[in-house]
């Protein structure tokens, strides 16, 4: 990819100064500078030398940063005295000691009674300081982060394979590679600038890009030679039909098999009940596409795969994006220039949560069930061992389900909007709203805070300073451009005033959390994470500002960074190095110490077969489709940045559904006309776009729109993934009906334009140089 340096700048003439940092409104970590005038951001500009984006920014890392001179910003803490009253202002110390008195009133009951819920949005420091505090100090594992949402299926799969999370293959492999295999990842729209990477690295080595996806999304459009339109929840039954052709046609390396793997055997006998015929029917697609991703995977060394959303929002999850692992592990791809498996991560510190153990992880992937990986945290934390007990991680959805039974009584929520990502919209209110609920985030309207008791006014990006790590195991730094508005404060500053409120000592009646600066977070940070495989004890501030970012492990061995894992072919699987036992896909059992030990493969790395399994609630007579929801470029989540942003919200103001013209045509639904979806759980209306990039019997709805009936979570369920206990967010049943004749407006019309391939235009009109192919693709 050839530098460009993309800026937007708001006002005419030069900033006072320019401020490193790094864009978070994807897990790519492009690299940019932030315009700073009056002490107000006016802009940013890419960074021509970073290593992720050469100065490339897409369109939500252009005309983001608006948001933090919004109106709407918080500027004084608030709280709800009784269930029934408003937010009132109060001044910092009254919010802190209300805090305080309802956290300790529900501690008393046991700290199983609190819940924390955090975020893939914070930076390393504020996670880490997070996790000490949670795990160290109150020693309860009822924490989680919305990467739970989001990218614990990474974590897991990788964990079956390799027994440690950390993605293998980095954006240099994606250079060097002859095919890219998207796997459920809509890459143009969700990391522009890594698609302008994967469209130079094809046309510079003449690869191959395929997609596998039940949407003909703008990612299939612009830049695929083979489009697997498998229908939605068969990711397992594809895989298992790949890798079967592989074994079939000899397309395996069975002396890398021999000497780097275990579990061939079962995987082969599962894998043989899917011969082609069957996975066609099963995933309705032409055999002949099956057999042609087969034998390009089979017989092209050099192979990226990319694994997002579409498989992990399933309670498919971790045996499907395992299965793409083992693909790479059959045929070698991996631990070489240009070939590995790159499970993504989605938000921009979903991999920081990881790492640092604020969710369902522990510090520097350590496993709670490995007593010499615990007796080492305890001992880089100053606190006993033996009060420690570590407890297994709890997901999101089984501690909402506690508060619901009145289990928890405290949730505390920082920098994610739970009202409108999770799950069973209609569900998560009416717990929420029985539970005493803190927000803390940067913007008074996000609608979590309806449900909030407490209310904590926060600096966002460009307010504070700390690291971000990318997709790629790429560290950011970002640095602290301007004030935040109002009294607002640093979650760093929150959480560690917060731990040292509460008295949470170490064993020498220190302060647990002693950090007065993010810099001493990562200080202790870089120690910790010492010779564990995301190892940052080589790292500092000052490398990563050489550098534009530094890659994970850096350390004695890579002084300057790593950019893949595994050249060695070493896995981390070792029964004390591994960050969990696993868990069986079949029977879905944890595996035990014991039934490990005997079992060690000691370096190898682990082929696990799955089975394929029909979706749960699936569609009936009263609800005949499948609703899948998803991105749209111009969108971040439930838009408390972006819908800030005129430019970005006037292409997609408002909620939409896509359906297939034979099904429109059937129910007598027009593009524009105002239509209704229903299902068990809930009631969304919006507008129709008549068009044929999802299935017949399938509809897609941007998941970004609100509360109420604007939001695709009306309809989504707790169900999830037994391994990673991530949801199942890409399929639910769901009826749908006219309510009214309307007519298309510009936006729709424009956006219909983008998806059926006739105009890539704006957001990716940069791509044009030659690189994007507007010939339609092999595609079912
Ligand atoms: N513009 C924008 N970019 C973003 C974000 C954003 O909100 N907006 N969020 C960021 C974050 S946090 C994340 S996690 C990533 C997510 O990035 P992606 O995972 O790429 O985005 P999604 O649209 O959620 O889902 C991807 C695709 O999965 C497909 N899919 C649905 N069901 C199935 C299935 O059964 N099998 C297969 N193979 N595919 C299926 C959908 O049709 C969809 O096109 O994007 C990041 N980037
Ligand atoms: N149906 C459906 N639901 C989904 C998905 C889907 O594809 N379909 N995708 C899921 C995925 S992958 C994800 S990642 C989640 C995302 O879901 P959320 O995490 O709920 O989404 P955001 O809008 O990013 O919420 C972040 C909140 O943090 C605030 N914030 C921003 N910066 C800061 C900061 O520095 N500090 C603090 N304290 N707060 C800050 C923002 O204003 C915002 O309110 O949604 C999930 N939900
Ligand atoms: S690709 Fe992601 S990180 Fe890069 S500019 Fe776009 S939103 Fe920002
Ligand atoms: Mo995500």
């Amino acid at each position: 990819m050839q530098p460009r340096i993309d800026s937007n700048l708001g006002i005419q003439g030069e900033p006072d100064t320019w401020v490193h940092s790094a864009c978070i409104l994807c897990s790519n970590g492009c690299g940019l500078d932030i315009a700073v005038k009056d002490g107000r951001i006016v802009g940013v500009r890419g960074s021509a030398g970073h290593p992720v984006n050469f100065g490339h920014l897409g369109p939500k890392g252009e005309h983001g940063w608006v948001a933090n001179n919004s109106r709407r910003r918080g500027m004084v803490p608030m709280i709800r005295k009784t269930k029934d009253a408003p937010l009132k202002p109060v001044s910092w110390d009254e919010a802190l000691d209300f805090f305080v008195e309802h956290f300790r009133k529900a501690w008393s009951q046991g700290h199983q009674n609190l819940a924390c819920y955090n975020s893939g949005q914070l930076t390393l420091e504020e996670l880490y300081t997070l996790g000490k505090f949670w795990r160290g100090g109150l020693r309860s594992a009822n924490i989680d982060g919305n990467t739970r949402l989001c990218t614990a299926t990474s974590a897991t799969g990788l964990m079956a394979n390799f027994g440690v999370d950390g993605p293998v293959a980095s954006y240099a492999d994606v250079d060097r590679a002859d095919l890219l295999c998207l796997y459920g990842h809509n890459v143009a729209e969700v990391q522009t600038v890594l698609w302008e990477r994967m469209l130079a690295a094809r046309k510079k080595n003449g690869g191959r890009i395929m997609v596998v996806d039940p949407r003909k999304t703008p990612t299939v459009q612009q830049g695929a030679d083979l489009h697997l339109q498998i229908r939605v929840g068969t990711n397992v039954a594809l895989m298992n039909g790949i890798i079967h052709l592989l074994v079939q046609n000899d397309w395996v390396d069975r002396h890398f098999i021999a000497q780097h793997t275990v579990g061939f055997d079962q995987l082969e006998s599962v894998v043989r009940d899917y011969p082609p015929e069957r996975v066609a029917e099963l995933c309705d697609i032409p055999r002949e596409h099956l057999e042609t991703a087969a034998k390009w995977i089979g017989t092209t060394p050099r192979m990226v795969s990319t694994v997002l959303q579409g498989f992990y929002q399933s309670v498919e999850a971790t045996a499907s994006s395992s299965l793409v692992n083992t693909v790479h592990l059959l045929t070698g791809a991996i631990g070489r220039p240009g070939a590995g498996p790159l499970l993504m991560a989605g938000q921009p510190s979903a991999m920081c949560n990881r790492e640092a153990g604020a969710g369902g992880s522990y510090p520097a992937y350590r496993n709670p069930h490995s007593e010499v990986q615990m007796r080492d945290l305890c001992a880089h934390w100053n606190i006993d061992y033996a009060s420690f007990r570590p407890e297994v991680p709890r997901d999101i959805l089984s501690m909402m389900e506690g508060a619901e039974r009145g289990e928890i009584e405290f949730f505390w929520v920082i920098g994610t909007n739970p009202l409108v990502s999770l799950p069973d919209q209609n569900r998560t209110e009416r717990i929420l709203r029985r539970t005493f609920v803190v927000v803390q985030d940067p913007f008074v309207d996000a609608e979590t805070i309806a449900c909030a008791d407490i209310y904590f006014p926060v600096a966002m990006w460009g307010e504070k300073q700390g690291c971000v790590t990318n997709a790629d195991r790429s560290v950011n730094l970002l640095l602290k451009a301007v004030d935040p508005p109002g009294e607002a404060r640093s979650d760093f500053d929150i959480i560690a005033q917060i731990a040292n409120r509460l008295g949470f000592k170490d064993k020498d009646g220190q302060p647990l959390i002693a950090f007065t600066d993010p810099r001493d977070a990562f200080e202790e940070w870089r120690r910790v994470s010492k010779g564990r495989p995301c190892d940052y004890s080589g790292m500092t501030y000052e490398l990563i500002l050489e550098m534009g970012a530094v890659r994970w492990p850096c350390n004695e061995q890579y002084p300057r960074g790593c950019e893949r894992l595994y050249e060695d072919l070493k896995f981390w699987t070792g029964i004390d190095e591994c960050e969990t036992h696993g868990v069986d896909f079949l029977n879905g059992t944890p595996t035990t110490r014991n039934a490990y030990a005997h079992a060690d493969p000691a370096g190898k790395a682990f082929l696990r077969p799955a089975q394929w399994r029909r979706p749960p609630n699936p569609v009936s007579e009263a609800y005949p489709f499948l609703l899948i929801t998803g991105r749209v470029v111009y969108h971040f989540h439930t838009r408390t940045k972006t819908a800030r942003s005129k430019v970005l919200n006037a292409h997609a103001p408002q909620p939409y559904v896509e359906i297939n013209p034979q099904d429109a045509d059937r129910l007598a639904i027009a593009l524009g006309d105002l239509v209704e979806l229903t299902s068990p759980n809930g009631r969304w209306e919006g507008v129709a776009m008549v068009v044929d990039t999802v299935r017949p019997g399938e509809v897609f709805v941007p998941f970004h729109y609100g509360h109420g009936a604007q939001s695709a979570n009306q309809h989504t369920w707790y169900a999830r993934d037994a391994v990673s206990q991530q949801p199942h967010l890409k399929s639910s049943p769901v009826a749908i009906k006219r309510l009214s004749f309307g007519q298309p407006e510009s936006w729709l019309l424009e956006r219909m334009r983008e998806l059926d391939g006739t105009s890539i235009e704006p957001f990716a009109a940069r791509m044009l140089d030659g690189t994007v192919n507007m010939s339609v693709p092999m595609s079912s």
